[in-house]
């Protein structure tokens, strides 16, 4: 047996399969990922791997997990041996015990092959959390100075040791976010407790025949004119001639929308022997059709196959993914400011930052569904920092239309430079063997994500750019892989290598809370507000409802919220972060909205802090797309949490979208007018590429007792991807007194309503003291003064609802009143109170004027329960349960 040279290998979605009893793979080309896994601490099993990788070895006093990847935790969650509804409650987390992953710990399956003169066997790894010793039948086919880093992944031809029974071990060692390249969660949340150890991507069987290929590699080239010119499209793939001996093979092209006419032709290459070249084929896609993020048009997709076969007509190999045809550019402005083009077209990014499970459990179906909300919230981004996850993940991107900037990981080993001022100590710096495993790393995730159309971009660092001895290897890299969307050097401009050029990001704050008009404030250029490209931003919050607090929060940790806002708590960021407290959040809180009664009344004030804020954030860079400098982009500071976490997250863990959802909603639809709190102006933002015409907005301002303070409408042409301020309000809101709520509606030539929002305004906004902004904070020295929503008078809401056209329930509120009812919410319950996710409204926590009659429709998604009742409640609405 010999190892081969270390290379990248993928997995081929389709081919993935877990024939019981039968071969794991049985015809060449075939790749198949070890389906289960015996996982045991050498503690107890030892660390004899030659007799351990014997078949045989009785393994039934070990644990027994039926996936193909799991970190330690994981897999010990999916054994039974811990449990996340009780590891997740309170501080449960910190009680498993930590020192039972300071040994290595031993990953062992057993799966038949049929092995054959002529047949070529491989395991293919995806990276393994920190390194790994592999062992198959008894044989070492790598050691842990070679399989090391969890983004590295290795193709290791095994045919020598293959047999009919294979044993197969793996020995991951212990990971430490200072020395080793895992993945690491900095200030996000508390650190689990075995640094995501382990298997957590599948490790892989194939099966060739003499000639062996990487991964299929997919070269678009679209003519000027998009769509209606051919396109060339070449097929790629490294192929190495396992052979003593020349090889000839017939490499076959294929090329097919998804479902449609393929395109297939072929061209013969002679390999000299145990050679590594490029099999190349290059064909012509006459009327291509165009790939463009959701909401633009549509997501055409394309199989592409390129297969190796020998002179005797037998298949060696084969390479097979979907791609599409876009084209995906980037600009530096003259502020130096990044904007990015897809199709041509300047693409404003509107995102968030993506957390995955703090375990690192994939869940395609999730994920589906998180892009589901994505799209819902009229987001066309999702921002990756470090956590590549799995191929499915750019797969479902790029047939639901969402853009993903992908990227290395701050603050730790990953960026562990001399000039890294942020660096968590004791981590060394980097050495030879270190930028080999981030060269292996770059060029495994590289070549995995080439050929998908949902990427936008690949960031080689975060908070820092890599040095430039690191910078000109990645790129090399990209090279290697036909790389064909910007490479950008960082998420911040705290400095930048002459290789990729200024990165265009910003990375200035906030983290915490500020207020709506913070945004607004771009005269003087100032930290997050909205000019430029935002990279990670916000103000952090995220608070999930009660329904959801109730499941992971002790009584105790539930009166905390309220009655102790400084202290320290557990469901936030680690315990060495600004965030691990509410301190600044709450003062806020208490000084604008009044000191909270109760639970109840904390979350609900909680709920109208969030949902301004994510709102004035989203609409803020949506209305400077066309300032004096430019919006270009902003990814919220985050989208989604590793564990139920009390804040920086656009839902809840429990996938139950609240104030933060709503806000974010809001403020990023197509189409839509915004109220600029600076400014006092009315917006109008148009991010469509094709929605123009006549537009009305209607603009109307009452007291909190319902006095009609100003009625007016605007006319306006709208103009496709324009914002533009088309009125001033400084004279309708002239005479504030205390609060009043600011309604405008948009509405086309027809009268139908686009865009419809209420605000809460008092006299002046919010004082913000610019010049003591700290990297994560901006402080207020002066709070505008919301208490009068306290006292707003009761407001009777009736609630009808109905079938709705096309699924889901249509809810009709129906103030009765004389008075605004102020921030109803609406709960979709199933028979027992509990809540029915992953769902989708078109609006909630809104605000109904006087005697206003408002339709909102709710859509459960798929592996909801059935709905069963809708709770109703508002800041001066009574609770009210209609049943369905
Ligand atoms: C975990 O525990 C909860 C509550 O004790 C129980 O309802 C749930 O079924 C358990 N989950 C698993 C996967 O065993
Ligand atoms: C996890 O990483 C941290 C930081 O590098 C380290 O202090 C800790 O010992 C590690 N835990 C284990 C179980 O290796
Ligand atoms: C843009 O970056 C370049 C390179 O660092 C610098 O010389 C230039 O002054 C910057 N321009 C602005 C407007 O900041
Ligand atoms: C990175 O790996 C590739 C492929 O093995 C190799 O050709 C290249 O020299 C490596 N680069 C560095 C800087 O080690
Ligand atoms: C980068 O380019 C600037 C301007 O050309 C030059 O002054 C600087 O020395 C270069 N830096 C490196 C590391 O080459
Ligand atoms: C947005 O712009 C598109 C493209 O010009 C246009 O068709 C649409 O009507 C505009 N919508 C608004 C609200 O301006
Ligand atoms: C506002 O004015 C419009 C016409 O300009 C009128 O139709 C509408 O009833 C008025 N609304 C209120 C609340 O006074
Ligand atoms: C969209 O807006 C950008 C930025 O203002 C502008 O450069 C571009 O030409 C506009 N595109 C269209 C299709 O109007
Ligand atoms: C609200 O109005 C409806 C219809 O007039 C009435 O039946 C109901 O009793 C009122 N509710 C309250 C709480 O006043
Ligand atoms: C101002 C006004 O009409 N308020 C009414 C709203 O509805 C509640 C509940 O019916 C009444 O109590 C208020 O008088």
């Amino acid at each position: 047996m010999h190892v081969a040279t270390a290379s990248l290998a993928l997995s081929l979605g389709g081919l993935l399969s877990g024939v019981g009893g039968a071969a794991l793979v049985s015809a060449p080309g075939e790749t198949a990922a070890i389906p289960a896994w015996d996982l045991q601490s050498t503690a107890k099993a030892g660390t004899d791997l030659t007799t351990l990788s014997k078949t045989g070895v009785d393994t039934s006093a070990w644990h027994h997990v039926k996936v193909p990847q799991c970190t330690l935790m994981g897999c010990l969650l999916e054994s039974g041996v811990y449990n996340d509804t009780t590891l997740f409650y309170s501080n449960n987390l910190d009680t498993v015990d930590a020192q039972q992953f300071s040994v290595p710990w031993i990953y062992r399956n057993e799966f038949d092959l049929e092995p054959a003169s002529g047949r070529h066997f491989f395991l293919q790894t995806h990276g393994i959390s920190s390194r790994a010793d592999i062992f198959l039948n008894g044989k070492q086919v790598a050691d842990q100075s070679v399989q090391v880093g969890a983004y590295a992944g290795h193709r290791f031809e095994v045919t020598e040791a293959a047999a009919k029974s294979n044993a197969l071990v793996i020995r991951a060692y212990p990971t430490s976010y200072y020395y080793d390249f895992g993945i690491g969660w900095v200030d996000w949340n508390p650190w689990p407790k075995d640094n995501g150890t382990g298997v957590w991507r599948a490790v892989e069987v194939k099966q060739t025949g003499p000639v062996v290929l990487e991964p299929l590699r997919v070269v678009t080239k679209l003519g000027a004119s998009l769509g209606s010119q051919p396109a060339g499209v070449t097929l790629k793939a490294r192929a190495q001639n396992l052979e003593k001996t020349a090889v000839t093979v017939t490499a076959s092209g294929l090329v097919a929308p998804v479902g449609g006419e393929p395109i297939a032709w072929s061209k013969t290459f002679t390999l000299a022997p145990l050679s590594i070249s490029d099999i190349v084929l290059d064909s012509v896609v006459q009327k291509p059709a165009i790939w463009w993020p959701k909401q633009w048009g549509e997501q055409p997709l394309y199989d592409a196959k390129l297969t190796l076969t020998t002179s005797d007509g037998v298949v060696s190999d084969f390479v097979a993914e979907k791609f599409g045809f876009r084209t995906v550019t980037s600009k530096v402005n003259s502020f130096n400011d990044t904007t990015f083009f897809v199709n041509g077209q300047p693409f404003q990014v509107i995102g968030g930052g993506y957390a995955p499970d703090m375990f690192l459990r994939w869940d395609a179906a999730k994920w589906e569904k998180e892009l589901q909300y994505v799209l819902d919230l009229g987001f066309n981004a999702v921002r990756l920092e470090g956590k590549n996850e799995h191929p499915d993940l750019y797969n479902i991107a790029d047939r639901l239309g969402v853009m993903i900037m992908a990227g290395w990981e701050c603050c730790d080993k990953w960026e562990a430079w001399r000039y890294n001022q942020d660096l968590a100590v004791p981590t060394p710096y980097w050495d030879d063997a270190d930028y080999a495993t981030a060269n292996a790393s770059m060029l495994h995730d590289a070549a995995m994500m080439q050929t998908h159309p949902s990427l936008l971009s690949f960031l080689i660092g975060s908070d820092y750019w890599p040095d430039d001895r690191a910078t000109p290897m990645y790129m090399n890299a990209f090279n290697s892989v036909d790389w064909q969307v910007p490479i950008i050097g960082s998420a911040s401009k705290r400095g930048f290598s002459n290789i990729t050029g200024p990165s265009g990001l910003k990375m200035e704050g906030p983290y915490d809370w500020v207020p709506p008009n913070y945004w607004y404030d771009t005269d003087d250029d100032q930290y997050g507000a909205a000019f430029g490209f935002g990279s990670e931003l916000g103000a952090g919050v995220g608070t999930p409802d009660l329904s959801s607090l109730k499941k992971f929060l002790s009584p105790a940790d539930l009166a905390d919220l309220w009655k102790s806002p400084n202290k320290n708590l557990f469901h936030m960021s680690t315990e060495t972060s600004s965030f691990h407290n509410r301190a600044i959040y709450n003062t806020a809180l208490w000084k604008r909205l009044g000191a909270p009664s109760s639970l109840e009344d904390y979350v609900q004030k909680a709920q109208i802090s969030d949902y301004e804020a994510t709102r004035s954030q989203y609409e803020g860079y949506a209305a400077m797309w066309n300032a004096r400098r430019p919006a270009t982009g902003l990814i919220y500071w985050m989208l989604t949490g590793a564990f139920p976490s009390l804040h920086w997250n656009i839902w809840d863990y429990y996938m139950r979208p609240a104030g933060g959802y709503f806000g974010a909603k809001v403020g990023s639809r197509v189409e839509h007018v915004a109220y600029d709190y600076v400014r006092k102006n009315v917006v109008l933002i148009n991010r469509s590429l094709d929605k123009a015409g006549k537009r009305t907005v209607g603009v109307q301002v009452v007291d909190t007792a319902g006095k009609a303070v100003y009625n007016g409408s605007v006319e306006a042409t709208t103009v496709p991807n324009t914002s533009k301020s088309i009125a001033s309000l400084t004279t309708a809101l002239g005479s504030i007194k205390d609060v009043v709520f600011l309604r405008l509606v948009l509405a086309d030539e027809k009268g139908a309503v686009l865009s419809r929002n209420v605000y809460w305004l008092t006299k002046s906004v919010d004082v913000l003291d610019w010049e003591n902004s700290e990297w994560y904070v901006t402080p207020v020295t002066k709070y505008s003064d919301y208490t009068a929503l306290n006292k707003l008078s009761a407001a009777n809401v009736t609630t009808t609802t109905a079938k709705a056209a096309g699924g889901g329930t249509t809810v009709t509120l129906e103030n009765l009143s004389s008075v605004p009812a102020f921030f109803v919410s609406l709960a979709l319950v199933d028979g027992k109170g509990q809540d029915v996710v992953p769902l989708t409204w078109s609006d909630n926590y809104v605000t109904l004027w006087p005697k206003e009659k408002l339709s909102l429709t709710v859509r459960t998604l798929e592996g909801a329960a059935t709905p069963g009742a809708i709770e109703i409640v508002g800041r001066n609405v009574a609770k009210t349960v209609v049943k369905l």
